[in-house]
This record gives structure tokens, sequence and C-alpha cells, in this order.
């Protein structure tokens, strides 16, 4: 059956049967496409001239053919009955050979034998609306597509498992709670409500959710981060060392090293992690008053990251007190002295300053820890959840708006219905983390994030 969308949007989903590569674009040892809805198998059965459907989660090996009855690949077929798949539907998928030309035919099959193309998201989004997974397990999986470190890949694995969305339904449930209480007092008008019941209520609304929910919105920032990432500029003075110490924090010899002063003139940038926080290194050219065009070009984008960058690292050489005193070392975030190997053992680091030597690698480790502190990581032992997207951010911060207008209210007997109009704000935006309610709009939105084939 083929449903066009429009009114009937959310039923065309339930019941057309959509296909897509499920596997990224380019070469690769295998590939695999994905079916699911009410036809899924017929259509797989057809594409493989079986006549008999496969045994249920067991790889069977098969063809697949075109209209034509050749050949166009082998693999395995896989066959998941609803409601224990994926997207809780009827899904069929096809391992074959990575070839994008050979992929390509066997989806084209599927569309001539009645499949539609699946949409960005598709999948997960069937997933969602048949309680395979809540919206916040959804958005796990892109974070864990997207994670460019292993840390960021394990926070996205907890909102994939669940944890987070089970964190902000035991929330619902408690301020569910609230309201109940809230409620009963006003079906019952005649009867006194005694002052001690509003004021536990209160505090159980300001120790179970405002706290945990300002200390989860403190880290938001940090757990944003660890997905998209930061800049980390590296500026003073020529000569000083700064694409050493790029070069050294790399890992490789990304930038030109030389005795002359001046040797970098352009911004170069170089992608790694501090304690898995991904951050991009940008070297820059040595800030100095020069009559040569180039160099001033250079100087002027050097100041313009600075200004610009997550954190800005100013280097200065122990051995020129000139490159110690520069304008930038004022607004520079951290400090640090480098070639402290040339210096006697009696020298003192100036303060304010982090000694180091490139050459040598001493004071690195320290400077990456340092780092880590500057863009927000807390170095606990154990990880505590992170909230990874400006979309739960948003829901999180209208939680907290809601609930600081509610305690107030809950003060007086008078404004007590007032209090839950608030209560029950700060619990539909709790819902939208999940994604429960009427939210077509809010699952556009998150699922056009998405690739074709999740
Ligand atoms: N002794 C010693 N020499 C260092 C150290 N770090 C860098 N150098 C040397 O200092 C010189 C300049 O290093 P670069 O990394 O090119 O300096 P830069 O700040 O990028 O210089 P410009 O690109 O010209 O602004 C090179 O000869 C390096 O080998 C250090 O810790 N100790
Ligand atoms: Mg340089």
């Amino acid at each position: 059956m083929v449903c066009t969308e429009g009114e009937a949007g959310h039923l065309s989903v339930m019941t057309t049967t959509i296909a897509a590569i499920a596997t990224a674009a380019g070469r690769g040892g295998i590939g695999v496409i994905r079916l699911s809805g009410p036809d899924s198998l017929n259509i797989a059965m057809r594409l493989c001239q079986r006549h008999e459907a496969p045994p249920v989660r067991h790889a069977t090996l098969v063809k697949a053919f075109d209209e034509a009855d050749s050949v166009l690949d082998e693999g395995l077929l896989l066959w998941f009955p609803a409601p224990a798949s994926f997207t809780g539907e009827d899904v069929v998928e096809f391992q074959g050979h990575g070839s994008q030309v050979i992929l390509q035919a066997i989806l084209q099959r599927c569309f001539a034998l009645g499949a539609q193309p699946a949409k960005a998201g598709e999948f997960s989004r069937r997933a969602v609306s048949n309680g395979r997974m809540d919206l916040s397990q959804a958005e796990g999986i892109i974070a864990c597509i997207d994670a460019a470190t292993e840390r960021a890949a394990r926070q996205a694995q907890r909102h994939l498992s669940g944890e987070f969305g089970r964190m902000i339904q035991q929330y619902m449930q408690q301020l569910l709670g609230v309201i109940a209480h809230v409620e009963a007092c006003l079906d019952f008008p005649e009867e006194d409500i005694p002052e001690l019941f509003l004021d536990e209520l209160r505090q159980q609304i300001e120790q179970t959710l405002l706290i945990p929910l300002e200390a989860m919105l403190q880290r938001a920032g940090f757990g944003e981060r660890l997905f998209q990432g930061a800049t980390v500029a590296i500026i003073g003075a020529p000569n000083v060392g700064k694409s050493s110490l790029l070069n050294a924090l790399g890992g490789r010899e990304r930038a030109i090293v030389s005795d002359q002063a001046g040797t970098t003139r352009d911004v170069l940038e170089l992608d790694f992690e501090v304690h898995g926080i991904p951050v991009r290194l940008l070297d820059t050219a040595g800030i100095r008053e020069t009559d040569d065009v180039i160099e001033q070009a250079g100087v002027a984008r050097a100041r313009a990251q600075a200004a610009t960058a997550d954190v800005c690292l100013f280097v200065a050489d122990a051995t020129q007190p000139a490159s110690w005193t520069m304008a930038e070392v004022e607004t520079a975030d951290i400090r640090l002295m480098n070639k402290i190997d040339l210096m006697p053992d009696d020298w003192r680091i100036p303060a304010g300053f982090l000694g180091i030597s490139v050459s040598r690698g001493y004071g690195l480790d320290g400077l990456l820890q340092i780092m880590a502190q500057h863009l927000g990581d807390e170095l606990e032992s154990e990880e505590t959840l992170l909230i990874t997207r400006a979309r739960h951010r948003d829901a999180i911060e209208r939680t907290l708006q809601a609930l600081r207008q509610a305690l107030p209210l809950m003060q007086d007997e008078a404004s007590l219905d007032l209090s839950t109009l608030q209560l029950r704000r700060a619990h539909a935006a709790l819902a939208e983390i999940v994604g429960f309610g009427n939210i077509d709009d809010i699952l556009d939105r998150v699922f056009s994030e998405f690739c074709i084939g999740k």
C-alpha cells in the first residue's frame, strides 16, 4: 500500500515499505541494503527469486537478480519479523559487496518491486514511533556516528543505551507525583491545606529536580564541546617555538620549524585530542612589527585567531625577555615559557607562566591537563552523563524556568492552581527530550540531521 505524505503523513510512515543503502557511500568490503515495512519480505523474496521465507534472524546465502534474471550480487539475507526488529516493523537486510554501482542497482530493483526511498533518519524515526527507542536514544545513534573521539563515543553510547532517556523519564515521574498532589489539594478546596505539606512539595521539587537538573545544565557546554570540538590557537613572538609545540602536541611534523624568525606565515591547522576532547590546534605567524606585506597579513590572521579561538595559548621564549611582555600576553588563557632547557638550574620562571621545553618534551603533560580544564573538563574519575545536544539543553532550560516560576506560586493557596500550569509546562519540556506527546515538528527537526539508511 502506498500513501502520500500530507495529512495522513503519520499513517503513511506506518504502512509503506522503505528501502535505502545503510552503509556509507564509497568503496567498502560490504554494503548493506535495508528494507522496513510490511512488504519487506515479499520484496526481498522477489529480489532473490526465493519461494520460501528465509529462517528468521539467520544469515542465508542468496543471489540478488535484476528484472532480466541476471545476477546483480551474491550476499547474505537477514530477516527480522516485526516487532523484534530495529524499526519494530518487518525488516530485511541484504549484505552484499560494497560497490556503489551494485548497491544502487539492487536498491533500484527494490524500488521497482514496490519499496519507497527512505528519507533521512526514517528507519530511526519508525523505531521511535513504534516504541523501540525514545527520541534521545535515536539522537544517540547520530551522536555515535558523529563522535570524533572515544570519550565522545562512550557518552553517545550511554544515550543510545537509554540511560539518559531513563533519567529524564524518572524526573518526569517525580514531577507527575508533585502535580498529582497539588491537583488533589485543588480538588478539595473546602479542606485547608496544611502549610507543611506545600513546604514539603516545594522541597521535593528543589531536591529531586531543580538541583540535579541545574548541575546537568552546568556541564552541558562541555558535553556539546565533546562532540563539536574546540579550537586552540598558539600565538606569540617569532621563533619562540609555536610550530614546534604544534608538532609535538599533534605527534607529527605538520609545520616547518626553523631557527629563522618569521618561518610560519599562514595559519596551520592540526586536529588532535586533549583528554578525549576533539581539538583543532592552530599554529600562527609570530607577532611582530614588520614591513613585509605577507608577514603582516600572517600577523593579522594570528591576531584574529587569538580573538576567536576557544583557548588561546601564548608562548614566550625564556631566552628572549622581549617575547614575555607583548600585549597579547594579557588576553591569553594559558601562558607558556618555552626553551627552559637553555636556562641555568637556578633560573626562576616568571610568575604567571608555565615552564616547558618542547624539544625535551618537558611540561607537555601538565599543559594538556590545564588545556582540558580550560575546555571545561572536570577531570572526574568517573564520567557523569552529559547533555550533548543543544536541543536537550534548551528543553532543560525551559524545564528549570517553569519550575522556578512554579515554586513561589506554591507558597500560597490562592495561586496554587497557577502553579500546576507551570509544573505541566516543565513536564512537557522534559517530554520533548524523550519524544513523548504530539511532537511531529520536533521529530522532523531531529531526523533531518540523520543520514539516509539510518
Ligand atoms: N632549545 C630549545 N629550542 C627550541 C625549543 N622549542 C623550539 N626550539 C627551537 O626554536 C626555533 C624556532 O622554533 P619554531 O617552532 O619554528 O618557532 P615559531 O614560534 O614557530 O617561529 P615562527 O614561525 O618564526 O614564528 C627552532 O630552531 C626550534 O628547534 C625548546 O624547547 N628548546
Ligand atoms: Mg612557526
